[in-house]
């Protein structure tokens, strides 16, 4: 059985009605031959395949050659090109605001493997769906090829500069961090690639695929381990992969112990067939494992490394309710100030820490019966904006001429003393303010 993209495919469209030249973009600018274009060419297919919907899908990125690459593709889909390694922050950000969003991220191996190394780590950690694609070639490209931390030890760089560190695998840390999808890949393979993309779209959560894709400019020559010569020559797939949409039966048997079938949410399929070994991808430590055999034998295994279905994507985690944010109305989003009790947490609202250390508000709103479901629907009886700025420097100048009184020797200190409010301070204001001091106060500020 071959990858099917859908009923519809063979007039050309696909089961939303689209064309392939509805997921294009802009022509690509990088070099000819660039590993990162065969890229763009597998993500346009298998979003065509998969029937993805232009305009539910944001492209997001950070800076370098591959980072340029969603402006190749999609052209009618949402995009963001954010800092330099910071494109975990903005996809978070996005997924909170709409949950219905595909995400999908392009990085490098230097925007995840160096300046975005942690940004990285909190994205899998925390299970933001994200399909986030590396696109490795063990070099930063965009600034002329100095080696990135996915170079191999002993790799050279174009001039001969040979490289002495360990280098980072994104796979290995993903899994560890527990993502519950990573595999590995290579962009001239768009027969593995292809599916794995399709299974990624297919997962809640994030999803890692790290594609060693060579930089014909700066990193094709002999001592590279990223070359397309290297990869061919070292590449060890674990399996052929399937990837069979929800939308269709799965019509040809397999012989008994030559696949294996993991199934997604959505109700597809992704149909592994064995190779040299039997490999299960359900088991993170045999994944871990498999990576570090890999490594000393200096194999690149490519495949789905490790999938696990049961993991709650961060939305969930969260408790958001269905209707993304961006789409409730103002006042369901504007619970009372200071508020994280479940039933204000159900409108996707959390307390800022501003807010929190307005704890006075908080209890205020729970005695008024904050924690019964009830009050969503009804309008809270207290002011449902958090404290300016003013008015909390105005509580914190009170609180110090109170000190003041008591010991007049502070006062002179305190008058100069000019800097933010210290959480202790925040925390003392909180309780002035819960025994009502705040809220005549208030009464006399003009808002
Ligand atoms: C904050 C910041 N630091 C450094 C740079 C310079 N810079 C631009 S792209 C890049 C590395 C790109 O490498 P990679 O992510 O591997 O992408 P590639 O070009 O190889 O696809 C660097 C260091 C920058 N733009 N911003
Ligand atoms: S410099 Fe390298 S990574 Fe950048 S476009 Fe050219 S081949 Fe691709
Ligand atoms: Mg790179």
């Amino acid at each position: 059985m071959s990858e099917n993209p859908g009923p519809a495919a063979t007039a050309g469209l696909n089961r939303i009605g689209l064309t392939r030249a509805d997921y294009d973009g802009s022509k690509t600018t990088l070099c000819p031959g660039c590993g990162h274009n065969a890229i763009t060419a597998g993500i346009i297919q298998a979003a065509f395949e998969s029937g993805l919907e232009p305009h539910r899908v944001a492209k997001l990125s950070g800076i370098g050659c591959s980072s340029k690459t969603p402006a190749y593709f999609l052209g009618q889909s949402h995009g963001f090109n954010a800092v330099h390694g910071h494109m975990p922050s903005i996809a978070t950000g996005v997924k909170l605001a709409n949950r219905e969003l595909l995400l999908i991220g392009v990085s490098g191996d230097g925007d995840t493997a160096s300046i975005g190394l942690g940004q990285f780590c909190h994205l899998v950690r925390r299970n933001v769906p994200v399909v986030y694609l590396i696109e490795n070639n063990g070099v930063y490209g965009l600034t002329k090829g100095q080696f990135s931390a996915t170079a191999d030890v002993g790799s050279t760089m174009k001039s001969g500069k040979v490289n002495e560190l360990m280098p980072i695998d994104c796979c290995a840390i993903a899994i560890e961090l527990g993502c519950g999808f990573v595999a590995r890949s290579f962009s001239g393979d768009q027969k593995q690639l292809r599916p794995l993309l399709k299974a990624a779209f297919a997962h809640r959560g994030t999803a890692v695929i790290d594609i060693i894709s060579p930089c014909v400019t700066f990193a094709d020559h002999e001592g590279s381990s990223k070359s397309y010569a290297a990869v061919k020559e070292h590449d060890a797939p674990l399996h052929d992969i399937d990837y069979v949409p929800y939308y269709e039966d799965i019509t040809v048997d397999y012989p008994p112990g030559t696949t294996r079938e993991v199934t997604m949410p959505d109700g597809s399929h992704i149909v592994l067939k064995k190779l040299a070994e039997d490999y299960d991808p359900t088991r993170r430590e045999r994944a871990l494992m498999t990576l570090e055999e890999a490594r000393v034998e200096r194999r690149l295994v490519t495949g789905l490394l490790y999938v696990n279905e049961g993991l709650e994507p961060f939305e969930e985690e969260l408790g958001l309710v269905e209707t993304p944010l961006a789409q409730l109305p103002l006042e369901r989003v504007r619970p009372p100030r200071g508020c994280s009790t479940r039933s204000c947490r159900a409108t996707g609202w959390e307390a800022s820490p501003r807010a929190r250390a307005a704890g006075s508000a908080l209890l205020q709103h729970h005695r008024l019966g904050g924690d019964a479901p009830s009050t969503l629907d009804q309008p809270h009886e207290i002011d449902p904006r958090p404290p300016s700025a003013t008015q909390l420097d105005g509580a914190h100048a009170r609180h110090r001429l109170q000190r003041s009184r008591r010991d007049p020797s502070a006062a002179h200190v305190q008058q100069l003393d000019r800097r933010r409010p210290t959480i202790r301070q925040r925390a003392a204001y909180a309780q002035a303010a819960d025994r009502g001091v705040l809220d005549r106060e208030r009464q006399r500020q003009p808002r």
